[in-house]
Order: C-alpha cells, then structure tokens, then sequence
C-alpha cells in the first residue's frame, strides 16, 4: 500500500579480523545467530571465497600454487576473488538490506600481503580501490589472541591434516602477524574495534556483541531516542 510500507533497514556489513585460530568462524557464527534471534536477515562468508568463482580462487591460494607465481600474482589472485565475491554476493546482499558477516576482507591483504609480505602499498591500494570501490566494512573486529594461543587451537583442530600454505608460516610470522593486527586496529579506531579473544568462546561471544551494540545500534537508538 503506497505511504505505509515499512523503511527497509540498511543491509550492514561486519568484518572478522586477526591471525591463525584466533575464533573468526567460530564468533561470526555465534554473531549471525544473535543477528538472526533479532529478525535481521543475515549471511555469513569468507575470504578468499564465498562465490562460486573466488572458492576455485581460495583452493589454488590455500595449496601453495599462488605462492609459487611470486608474492605480486599471489595478491593478484586475493584481488580477483574479492572482486568476484563483492560483485556477486556482497554487494546484492547488502542491497537487498542483509546483514553480511565475512570471515577476512581487505584488512588481510593489507597485513599478509602488505605489512609481513613484500608487495608495495601502492599495488595493494591500487587493488583495493578497483575491488571495493568506496563499500568499506561498517564494523571491523579483530580478535586478539597470542600467537601461541591460536596456533595451538588451530594445530587441534587439524588433527593429522597437512598444514595449508598459510598455517606452514613460522611462529615468529604470527607474533608479527598480531603485532600488524593490533597497529591496524589502533590506526582505524572508528571502524576497528580490538577484541580480546583468549577466553571460552561464549565469553568473547558477549565481548563481540557488546562492539556490535555500541557500534551499530546506540547510534541507531540515539536518533530514535532524539526523534
Ligand atoms: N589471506 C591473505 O593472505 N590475504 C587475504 O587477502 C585474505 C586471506 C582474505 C585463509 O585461511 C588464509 O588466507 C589466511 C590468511 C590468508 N591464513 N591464515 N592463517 P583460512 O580461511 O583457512 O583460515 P583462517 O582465516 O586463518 O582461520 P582459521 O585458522 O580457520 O581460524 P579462525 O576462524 O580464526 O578460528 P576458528 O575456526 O573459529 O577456531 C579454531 C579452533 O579453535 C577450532 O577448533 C575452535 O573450536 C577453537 N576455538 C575457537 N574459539 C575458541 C576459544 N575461545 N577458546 C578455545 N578454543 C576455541
């Protein structure tokens, strides 16, 4: 009926952040289910992946074939699997006024690729503007574990399972690889917020819901408040 359709509320779009079993998949699903209990519609996904496209892309990545075409066509291949995901299922989900839950977004290449590897920022923000354009996550959290502490959950969880390429890095890799996480959060401070994730799950669950309510919707309940 014209006039009395419902506004639809904006689609939002959080990323999860941090380094190896710091409990990204495991709190963005926990997150989703909190979102979904609240009636907001909502889609978890993963980078490198999350399409059709960029889940051949991921496979490639994962076994070590990028790393072998050196570290500038390893970030092309980051780049094109971002760009497949974004056009086909972020950006129509956030359209369609979907919350979108992604495990890594462009945060990873600026640390994997950009701070512990070799490729010029200059390449990377080349990349990232021809990819994402202006759609930055309105909420980044990056969980903050040792790195011993994640590798040991990670090292768990693989069982007898081969390490992938990324999961063959050095310990001292993963210390730097927090120490990047921590600056990142700390230069962005108005889209980052730096959880502590060495705790039970159910305890950085609130931690996380607390970010996500202060963050995305005090600002909401203020104008409410104010209207
Ligand atoms: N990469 C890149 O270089 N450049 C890029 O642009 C992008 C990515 C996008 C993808 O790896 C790799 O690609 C990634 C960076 C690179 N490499 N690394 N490392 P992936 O997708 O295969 O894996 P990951 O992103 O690193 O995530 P992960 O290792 O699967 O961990 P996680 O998602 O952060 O954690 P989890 O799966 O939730 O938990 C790990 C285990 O710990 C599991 O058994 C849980 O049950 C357990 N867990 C979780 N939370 C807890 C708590 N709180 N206490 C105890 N145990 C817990």
């Amino acid at each position: 009926m014209p006039g009395s359709a419902k506004k639809r509320t904006p689609g939002r779009f959080i990323t999860f952040e941090g380094g190896e079993g710091s409990g990204k998949s495991t709190q963005i699903q926990l997150l989703a289910d909190r979102l979904n209990g609240a009636d907001h519609r909502t889609i978890v996904t993963r980078e490198p992946g999350g399409s059709p496209g960029a889940e051949i892309i991921r496979h490639l990545l994962l076994s070590g074939m990028g790393k072998l075409l050196g570290d500038e066509a390893e970030t092309l291949l980051f780049a094109a699997a971002r760009d497949d995901h974004v056009q086909h299922v972020i950006k129509p989900a956030l359209d369609r006024g979907v919350w979108v839950l992604c495990d890594r977004f462009t945060d990873s290449t600026q640390v994997y690729q950009g701070k512990l590897g070799n490729v010029s920022p200059g390449l990377i923000n080349a990349l990232e503007r021809v990819t994402i354009g202006d759609l930055k996550p309105d909420l980044t959290l990056v969980l903050d574990v040792p790195a011993a502490v994640g590798l040991a959950r990670a090292i768990k969880r693989r069982g007898a399972v081969a390490p992938d390429r990324f999961e063959q890095e050095s310990f001292e890799f993963h210390e730097k690889l927090r120490d990047a996480y921590r600056q990142l959060a700390n230069e962005s401070p108005a889209r980052c917020v730096l959880i502590d994730a060495n705790a039970d799950a159910e305890t950085v669950a609130g931690r996380v819901w607390d970010a996500v309510r202060q963050r995305l919707f005090a600002p909401a309940l203020n104008e409410t408040a104010r209207a």
